[in-house]
């Protein structure tokens, strides 16, 4: 199964909405295989963001993720990448689809509830960043088959 990884940013933190993105994570069915609050810092923000540096509201970015401790999770799950891509919604929250989360919870473009990684390979890139291997859990949920068929696995 394919893995992803979201971060809940200091803003839904702060905003109290840890539950409220956790709870649409497990109801979707997505298996969190990894979980834990960290403070990021400035370096490791360079690297997840390196796509970013050149941009006129980089150094406001970098400010916003450090404002509070974070909530990173690793998610596994069949096309987990685009699935959680799409309960995650359009980067700016004030265009983000309702029934999304920043859809639902975000008015910023940059205060935008979550992080998802948005291919496979980023994922796998980003989980190395962020977790160390004894900190991700490879287990199966005695529930797989009500969450696929069995040809799906
Ligand atoms: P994504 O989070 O939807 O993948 P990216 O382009 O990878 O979007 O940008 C990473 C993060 O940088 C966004 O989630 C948002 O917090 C911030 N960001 C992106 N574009 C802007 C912008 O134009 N203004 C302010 N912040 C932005
Ligand atoms: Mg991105």
């Amino acid at each position: 199964m394919e893995r992803t990884l979201a971060i809940l940013k200091p803003c839904a933190i702060e905003r109290s909405l840890i539950g409220e993105v956790v709870k649409r994570i497990e109801q979707k069915g997505l298996i969190i295989c990894g979980m834990k609050m960290m403070q990021l810092d400035e370096k490791i923000l360079r690297a997840h963001y390196s796509h970013l540096v050149d941009k006129p509201f980089f150094p406001l970015l970098v400010e916003s993720m450090m404002t509070s401790p974070v909530i990173v999770m690793v998610l596994k799950g069949i096309d987990a990448v685009e699935v959680f891509r799409n309960m995650t919604g359009s980067t700016n929250g004030r265009k983000a689809a309702p029934g999304t989360i920043r859809g639902d919870f975000s008015v910023s473009g940059q205060q935008n509830i979550v992080h998802a990684s948005d291919s496979v390979e980023n994922a796998e890139a980003e989980i190395n960043r962020f977790f160390r291997p004894e900190e991700i859990f490879d287990y199966i949920p005695s529930g797989l088959y009500d969450l696929y068929a069995k040809d799906e696995i």
